[in-house]
């Protein structure tokens, strides 16, 4: 158990929490490779902040077992309040979990994240196991919730005074004591400043770190993909590069502390990767971030970006900023101690999503193929490794989309060389989650059905709360669909034979 755990101490002044420090690890990740999610982290850091400690749970949330909660139950005495983040994409899974959790502790329960800032009657009323659903920065409301539960189990019930000053917060509903409350629910809470959220290095330990650091020290993009489920499209946001130093120093510090010097912290620990929606948000801010880095012992392993913010529109069009791509050179890219490992490395992950451009406009992405070509040729000749996410199929892809797609992908790779990379495995199947555009356009195209469910959550007599569980987008066109079929789960794809398989199957009316 790391710092900060309260471990089976009986509950004193404020309780004590107990967070998953990674609901999305990847299964049977290995030790050193186990990164601390950053929602989880920045409302761990928070609640220390605050004087309340944390317990953490160390399990994946899709693949728990009962051996998991046997481990937990013992460490989770003392523990008031459970947060959990919660997405749809394992929605039935997390349920079991909570309500497993719910016979098992007396501590009331929150969830946070995805669905429920997106969808928070819809989680309320199909997710009884929990006593909160929170809106938006888990790290603004966790640790008020705490001081306000005071300690108290939810067997004892909310006093009336809690009552009133639950119902002061924001972003919240509640449901308890056969009561249900809404704080200014409509609400989604926006951290008021990046800069002054504290992030608690204490929190980690050898096998968090040895690998390098995922952060995400911005949220949002400038962009309003028509798929994506992000909460901040259109509002990007970061910690300044000032503030970025800061915690570059703060890490350091505690590498040193973690491995009994600077001499013996492995090479790998020091490298930093960022999993912002937007790493280049801001490009200026960026690019100083990266100066930062240039000029430390740290390095970059890796920033997830979209395609469009590597450019700016000038009188010409659409130009590379080069000076940012100047940024990335050995300095910055390079581990500068010890030998490390770089298998499988990729220093650049680009939402790239299609190579095809009718695609993209379906997609709502802002780049088209001659930016995305332009790019890869930029970030190759520099020698920068770049995975582009690539969606196959969407409901209306087409086959002469696909041969679009393969063609420019094999036509890359042969350009570019090993620089240019798919992220494997490829996502197949593009999932339009309720709410957003892509799900409300193909129920106007009367598609919807082409949307496969993994199953409705429905309550007999309020249909205007169902909620669709959405497995992915079955592409109307059999050829297509049969295509998508054959990249499911598969690596690492040979793409020229992708290629030469898909035209010799499709024959000459192929693209009809
Ligand atoms: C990084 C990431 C991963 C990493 C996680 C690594 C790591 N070290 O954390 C990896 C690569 C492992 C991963 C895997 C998967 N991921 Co992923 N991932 C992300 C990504 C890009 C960022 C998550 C993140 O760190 N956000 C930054 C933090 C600060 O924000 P946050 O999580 O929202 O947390 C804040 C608030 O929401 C809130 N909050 C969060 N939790 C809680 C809890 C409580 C109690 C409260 C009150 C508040 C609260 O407070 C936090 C701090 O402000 C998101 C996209 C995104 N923008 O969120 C996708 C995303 C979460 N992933 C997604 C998916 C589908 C997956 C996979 C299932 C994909 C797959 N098919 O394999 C797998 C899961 C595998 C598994 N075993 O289950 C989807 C979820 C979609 C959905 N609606 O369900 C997302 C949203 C991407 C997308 N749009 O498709 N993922
Ligand atoms: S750029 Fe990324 S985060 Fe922004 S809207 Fe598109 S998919 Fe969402």
């Amino acid at each position: 158990m790391g710092n900060g755990d309260a471990g089976t101490r009986p509950i004193a002044g404020p309780g004590a929490a107990l967070l998953f420090r990674n609901a999305l690890e990847r299964p049977g990740a290995p030790p050193g490779s186990r990164a601390v999610h950053q929602g989880a982290f920045m409302i761990a850091s928070a609640l220390r902040a605050a004087g309340i400690p944390v317990v953490w749970a160390d399990f994946c949330v899709s693949s728990w077992s009962r051996e998991d909660i046997r481990g937990l139950a013992a460490r989770a005495r003392g523990v008031n309040l459970i947060g959990l983040t919660l997405y749809d994409s394992y929605f039935e899974r997390a349920k079991a979990l909570l309500g497993v959790l719910r016979s098992a502790t007396d501590a009331y329960i929150a969830v946070g994240g995805m669905m429920p800032t997106r969808s928070p009657l819809e989680t309320f009323v199909h997710l009884p196991e929990a006593d909160f659903v929170v809106r938006g920065a888990g790290e603004e409301i966790v640790p008020r919730l705490m001081v306000l539960l005071g300690g108290r189990g939810r067997s004892e019930g909310l006093a009336p005074d809690q009552l009133s000053r639950l119902g002061a917060l924001e972003g919240l509903l509640f449901a308890g004591g056969g009561m249900r409350l809404g704080a200014a629910p409509e609400k989604i809470l926006r951290p008021e400043d990046p800069d002054a959220a504290p992030l608690d290095f204490e929190l980690l330990e050898a096998e968090h770190v040895a690998s390098g650091i995922e952060l995400c020290l911005s949220r949002g993009c400038g962009y309003g993909c028509l798929f994506c489920t992000s909460t901040d499209k259109g509002l990007f946001a970061g910690v300044s590069p000032r503030r970025f130093s800061e915690i570059l120093g703060a890490y350091g510090r505690r590498l040193e502390k973690i491995f009994g010097g600077f001499s013996r912290v492995p090479g790998a620990a020091f490298g930093i990767g960022f999993y912002d929606d937007d790493f280049l948000g801001d490009p200026a801010r960026a690019w100083r971030i990266l100066r930062v880095i240039r000029k430390s012992p740290f390095f970059l392993r890796f920033f997830q970006a979209s395609v469009s913010s590597f450019f700016r529109r000038g009188a010409r069009g659409l130009a590379l900023e080069e000076t940012l791509l100047d940024e990335l050179c050995p300095e910055v890219l390079e581990p500068k101690f010890g030998r490390v490992e770089k298998t499988g490395w990729h220093q650049v992950y680009l939402g790239t999503e299609s190579f095809c451009d009718a695609e993209l406009e379906r997609l709502g992405k802002a780049h088209r193929g001659a930016q995305t070509r332009q790019l890869v040729e930029a970030l190759s000749r520099r020698g920068v490794r770049q995975a582009h996410h690539f969606i196959a199929s969407n409901v209306r892809t087409t086959p002469r989309d696909v041969e679009d797609s393969l063609e420019s992908i094999v036509s890359l790779s042969q350009r570019c060389g090993p620089a240019f990379g798919v992220l494997e495995p490829v996502i197949a199947h593009l999932k339009s989650f309720p709410l957003t555009p892509s799900y409300e356009g193909l129920a106007r195209r009367g598609l919807i059905a082409q949307v496969r469910l993994r199953g409705r959550l429905a309550l007999k007599g309020f249909p205007e709360y169902d909620y669709p569980l959405v497995d992915h987008d079955e592409p109307v066109d059999e050829r297509v669909a049969a295509f998508a079929r054959g990249l499911d789960g598969v690596a690492p794809v040979d793409w020229p034979e992708q290629l030469a398989r898909w035209r010799s199957r499709s024959g000459a009316n192929a693209l009809s």
